[in-house]
């Protein structure tokens, strides 16, 4: 499937990815997001490795580098303490947990793991010494940080949880509300603060002033327990997000494919595996709606909102045939949006799901690592029609608007920041992998 004349949009992505680079890693976008985010890197390297294979390892480097010694991979490395992000590493205050190595400056929370199987992509671009190289220097670090999900993140139940809603990379998504109007606080509980990001985009993209409170106020909540709680179900928001899960059996199995590349044990990392999308399979399918969902893991009930997270089940390789049928039929009637010849996009949510907003992002639009994520899916399970036809939707959205942050693609806008890094890098990912 050749994607798209692809030589002259690969140049606009590769410099896109020139521009945002800060030297050892590339930020999200020029200014909204000015310092390096840990699931935005692992996109980067993705698509960079066909670029510039030396700066796809650094970036990954770089983020391993600011690892936490209990394995936590954290979400915000930042470049400084820049006015221009809020919340920034001083409100952070990730030193005061014993974990967070001396010199760096992050968050104090995580975001979903697909490092296992960025570092794949990059050895794959490069399977020699130096690919080798890169791979040993990660593996006991992707070890640790698979090991801490497990270890502190699996409370009461095999599957991960998450604790703040940044954690999902879905900032706010509608399948947080319920889970976060139970979050009960006083205004005096949150410091008073500004937001930035609201300077660098249209706030009517970007998430509303009370879900920023709540933000605001759980970052106080784990600071207090200075980022690694001793009673985790003391925890105001804990959830079990469908789409960390799926992406965690997916990296497990790619970093026993990473062990095995280079002759290092990987006993018990597919039992792992297998053992996680089970719990997937038991607990989070809804019969009912025939999707998959993210569990509220306070009142151990499936969150009913419908989105495209129902979908990331399929990484795992291991959906039944039943419902497999199910969420092809959901996803082709209920999220996907016809873009260019043969082409389609997954809404995050359907347009008659509460909350949806086409603009506002994580309640609505199309995103790039969407399309990527579950075309990769779709293909676990045969489905390499319907894959083409997302990754087809995803190049031709930024061939026509640009490298944007997330589209509508209904009425063909582009929205939140422009010159977005991952969707630069995927971009050009889906288009050398298609042979354009
Ligand atoms: C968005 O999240 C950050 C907080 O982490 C923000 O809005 O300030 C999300 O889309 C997240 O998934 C992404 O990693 C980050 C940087 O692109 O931006």
């Amino acid at each position: 499937m050749a994607l798209l004349s692809g030589a002259p949009l690969i140049d606009r992505a590769g410099a896109v990815l020139d521009g945002n680079w800060m030297g050892r890693a590339t930020k999200p976008a020029p200014n909204l997001y000015p310092h390096q985010w840990s699931w935005d890197s692992a996109f980067i390297a993705i698509g960079n490795r066909h670029l510039r294979w030396d700066r796809a390892a650094t970036e990954l480097t770089t983020l391993f580098d600011a690892q936490w010694t209990n394995g936590m991979v954290p979400h915000i490395v930042f470049a400084g303490d820049d006015p221009g992000y809020f919340p920034s590493g001083s409100v952070w205050r990730s030193n005061r947990s014993p974990h967070c190595p001396r010199g760096i400056s992050s968050s104090g929370i995580c975001q979903p793991p697909v490092h296992a199987t960025a570092v794949l992509a990059v050895f794959r671009a490069r399977p020699d010494e130096d690919g080798e190289r890169f791979v040993r220097s990660l593996i006991p670090k992707l070890v640790a940080w698979h090991d801490y999900l497990h270890r502190v993140r699996a409370v009461g139940s095999p599957l991960i949880e998450i604790w703040h809603p940044w954690e999902s990379g879905r900032d706010n998504n509608p399948e947080w509300d319920g889970p976060l109007s139970a979050v009960r606080f006083s205004p005096d509980e949150v410091p008073s603060y500004r937001r930035v990001d609201t300077d660098h985009a249209d706030a009517g993209d970007r998430p509303s002033d009370a879900e920023y409170d709540v933000y605001l106020y759980l970052v106080e909540q784990l600071k207090a327990n200075r980022h690694e709680p001793e009673a985790p179900q003391a925890m105001p928001f804990r959830v079990r997000d469908v789409l960390l899960n799926s992406i965690l059996v997916r990296a497990e199995h790619d970093l026993a494919r990473l062990c095995d590349l280079v002759g290092v044990d990987s006993a018990g990392r597919r039992d792992r595996a297998v053992g996680l999308a089970e719990a997937i399979h038991t607990t989070l399918w809804s019969e009912k709606s025939g999707l998959y969902h993210s569990q509220n893991a306070i009142d151990s009930r499936l969150i009913p909102a419908r989105t495209s997270g129902a979908f990331l089940p399929m990484l795992t390789g291991s959906v039944e045939d039943g419902r497999l049928v199910r969420l092809l039929n959901a996803l082709q009637r209920d999220f996907l949006v016809p873009v260019g010849d043969d082409g389609a996009v997954p809404l995050t949510i359907p347009v008659d799901e509460p909350g949806f907003d086409a603009g506002r992002y994580w309640r609505g639009p199309a995103w790039i690592n969407m399309c990527w994520l579950i075309a990769e899916g779709l293909d676990a399970h045969g489905q390499e029609h319907l894959a083409d036809r997302l990754r087809r939707g995803a190049v031709t959205l930024c061939a026509e608007l640009g490298f944007h942050e997330y589209f509508d693609p209904r009425q063909r806008s582009g929205h939140g920041s422009d010159d977005f890094s991952w969707s630069a890098a995927l971009t050009v990912d889906l288009i050398h992998r298609s042979g354009g």
